[in-house]
């Protein structure tokens, strides 16, 4: 170092010795005061603090060490002259590589990849009369955060895979966290929490390959299914279209496991929690599926996303079913205790008590989304859990499963995860405390706190309702109504429409036709026959198989029509129409496309050849997709308008279009591009019209049915 150069920075001119009564202050822009500058973390409730600002590392305008420390350059690491070695004594980027080296945490070990959103949730007032849980009283307002996620796959794994979606929701009440811990189908593959990890081994990739990733269609998952035949009627819905929703705003949720609900006089009841889409419950179709994993991995994500970012927000309405708290735990032949069990809706409708909104996206997804901890056992004062032995071992696996996740016992004092009531739980210390405790006494009792904190025995979370407990032995077995294996998935086979049916059967000759193994296959279609017989024999044939004789141990089984997707209309709301056009495109025709779209409450997507703007001056549109970003499956529907020209892209929209079911409107001429693909301008969910208004107005007429189903018998 020359005698001029600067001891705090090289090659730098040493300037006189700091003065300390004169503080050196910065030269110059950024001209904002520090607090003003810069993004404004908030809160997970939406306020900002300065304590929580604090905790995100993000204040001030300099940037700094972690420590505080303000650094003058972040590009160049301190190197003995400029060619030579690193120096060691570089905090700042041993400081800077060993965070990053650290960022990633382990990953769920199910249910990995998720998106998830804030909101609200407010209740009808109407469940006092079943339970006394404060969030379900008259007036109750309470912030939810809501996780929705694919069971199987990887982080990283696209959204659309077939499987299981999870619906959990935070609920944080006044009287403490309750966890909704659901999923989008009303069973589940076990009935006892000893199986978990072996379905999750089962469904998970190879071990020795690692393949595939997200999927149930390889040789160990069918192995361990057709094997273990409690898992059968969870697999139907698996198979079946619930397994690819349309998107997370329209699927259903279930809480599954029964829970017991206790009102304020002490009375019992058996509860089912339900969730109800106002969307409605809608599918992708398994091609569309397939193309959608490679177009856009991140498509549900995205949707969820996007329609929060728009003003659609997504809402479901809560639901009760309520079923009498009787001795054997069981209602109408089914026992509440075994979740490969649903109750059907005809014999006990479902409640709605309340309406959960999500209108608020996360503002930071590690944050977040990735550090938020359900746990089943979360509760408050009016919800109880069963001896549902899956429920049981749930109770267990959550907290358990944080502590490598989350890296030590003091989760619940992450910003999402912290309740939002007064906690007093004299836990201490620990990997990660953020608490500074008070008083000397984290024990009861005491004397040396002033007894701090106290018990109560007014209204209380974990409320252990007095059951009795049968006078019993220690035993490793379930009861024998767990034995029936068929006959509820029989009875969601009956309830589906012939569409449905058939989705389903090519699901498990798809599922199937990707086993190595043909004994898994024949065992499977084994199972199949136990079921009904057109699917066994149909998936047979699918698969160059004999049918196995009838099996019929699922007799007298009936439908729950409830069970099925199709026959009803839904709101349009937040559903995409792609409007194809090109500057030949009277301009008149676009802007009147897109307005009776977007007043429906839908997005409108302009699809033209190339980027830019379509029409002149102040009044032009961007052009939202061009033929080399889009694909149909974005769309619900399609509006072609007059002047866009025949093309590969033109071409494969309308076909994979019309392929899906999907609505397809035409203006004016533009009927033209349905001769090509022998589209008659009659058939079901094509709409024709001069009137590029009343053209529009038939296709959003149309979507209230999701798809034109009709077609599919053509
Ligand atoms: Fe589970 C996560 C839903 C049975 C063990 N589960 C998890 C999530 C959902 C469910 C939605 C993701 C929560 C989130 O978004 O963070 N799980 C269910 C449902 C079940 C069920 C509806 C049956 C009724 N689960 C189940 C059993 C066990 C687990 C029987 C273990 C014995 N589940 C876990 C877990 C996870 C989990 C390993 C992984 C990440 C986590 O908990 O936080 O503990």
């Amino acid at each position: 170092m020359s005698s001029e150069e600067s001891p705090f920075i090289p090659g730098k001119p040493a300037s006189s010795t700091p003065d300390f009564d004169e503080p050196q202050r910065p030269q110059g822009p950024p001209e904002a005061k520090p607090d003003q500058s810069g993004p404004r973390p908030t809160t997970p409730t939406g306020a900002t603090s300065a304590d929580e600002q604090d905790a995100q590392g993000q204040q001030g305008r300099y940037h700094t060490t972690a420590q505080g420390g303000r650094l003058p350059d972040t590009n160049h690491s301190l190197k003995a002259g400029a060619r030579g070695p690193v120096l060691i004594q570089d905090h700042h980027l041993r400081e800077k590589i060993t965070h990053f080296d650290h960022e990633r945490i382990p990953e769920r070990v199910v249910h990995a990849r998720g998106a998830a959103a804030h909101g609200t949730f407010v209740s009808y007032g109407n469940a006092s009369s079943v339970t006394k849980a404060g969030f379900l009283q008259a007036e109750a307002e309470t912030e939810v955060f809501t996780r929705f996620s694919t069971v199987v796959g990887s982080r990283g794994s696209p959204d659309v895979a077939r499987d299981t979606r999870g619906f959990a929701t935070k609920f944080y009440t006044s009287e403490g966290v309750f966890d909704l811990v659901g999923n989008n189908f009303p069973v589940f593959f076990i009935q006892d929490a000893l199986k978990f990890p072996d379905i999750v081994h089962a469904a998970k990739p190879h071990p020795d390959r690692e393949i595939p990733q997200a999927q149930s269609a390889h040789d160990t998952f069918w192995d361990f299914v057709s094997l273990h035949t409690e898992a059968t009627h969870h697999t139907m819905w698996q198979m079946s279209d619930r397994a690819i929703p349309r998107s997370l705003r329209m699927m259903e949720g279930f809480g599954v496991n029964t829970f017991r609900v206790q009102n304020s006089a002490g009375e019992t009841s058996l509860v089912k929690f339900h969730w109800k889409p106002e969307n409605g419950v809608h599918s992708l179709l398994w091609e569309e599926a397939q193309l959608v994993n490679g177009f856009d991995p991140d498509f549900h994500r995205r949707d969820l996303a996007d329609a929060i970012e728009a003003g659609a927000y997504p809402r479901w309405e809560l639901g009760l079913q309520v079923m009498p708290d009787s001795e054997d735990e069981m209602f109408e032949g089914i026992d509440l205790l075994d979740p490969t069990k649903l109750v059907p809706e005809e014999l006990a409708p479902v409640r709605a008590v309340g309406r959960l909104t999500l209108d608020r996206n996360p503002e930071n997804y590690f944050a977040e989304t990735e550090q938020v901890a359900f746990h089943p056992g979360h509760l408050v004062p009016g919800i109880d859990v069963t001896n549902d032995p899956l429920l049981q071992g749930r109770l267990f696996s959550y907290l358990d499963t944080q502590l490598t996740r989350l890296g030590g016992p003091n989760f619940s004092e992450l910003p999402i995860n912290r309740p939002r009531c007064p906690v007093n739980d004299m836990f201490r210390d620990g990997m990660h405390q953020t608490a500074v405790h008070q008083g000397v006494a984290p024990y009861k009792p005491n004397s040396l706190d002033g007894g701090n904190p106290f018990s109560t025995e007014d209204e209380h979370a974990l409320i252990d309702v007095p059951q009795p407990v049968a006078e019993s032995v220690k035993e490793r077995r379930a009861s024998a109504s767990f034995d029936d294996h068929f006959s509820q998935a029989r009875l969601f086979w009956l309830s589906l429409t012939g569409i449905e049916r058939q989705h389903l059967a090519d699901a498990f000759i798809f599922e199937l036709g990707k086993c190595y193994e043909e004994t898994i296959r024949r065992r499977e279609v084994k199972n199949l026959a136990a079921i009904d017989r057109e699917l066994c024999e149909t998936v047979a044939t699918g698969l160059g198989l004999k049918a196995p004789e009838a099996d019929d141990r699922a007799p007298g089984v009936t439908a729950s029509p409830a069970l099925s997707q199709i026959g009803r209309r839904w709101p349009v709301a937040g559903r995409k129409v792609g409007i194809v056009a090109s500057a030949d495109t009277p301009f008149d025709q676009i802007t009147t496309v897109r307005a009776a779209v977007a007043e429906a409450g839908m997005v409108p997507l302009l699809v033209a050849p190339r980027g830019g703007r379509l029409g002149e001056g102040s009044t032009s549109v961007a052009v939202e997709r061009t033929y080399a970003t889009m694909r149909s499956v974005e769309f619900d529907a399609v509006v072609l308008t007059e002047g866009i020209e025949s093309s590969t892209e033109v071409d494969v929209l309308i076909s994979e279009a019309w392929r899906h079911l999907k609505a397809i409107a035409t203006c004016g001429n533009a009927e033209i591009l349905l001769e090509e693909p022998g589209i008659g301008l009659g058939d079901p969910g094509i709409f024709c019209s001069d009137e590029p208004h009343e053209a529009t107005r038939q296709v959003i007429e149309a979507l209230a049915e999701h798809r034109a189903w009709a077609r599919a018998d053509m």
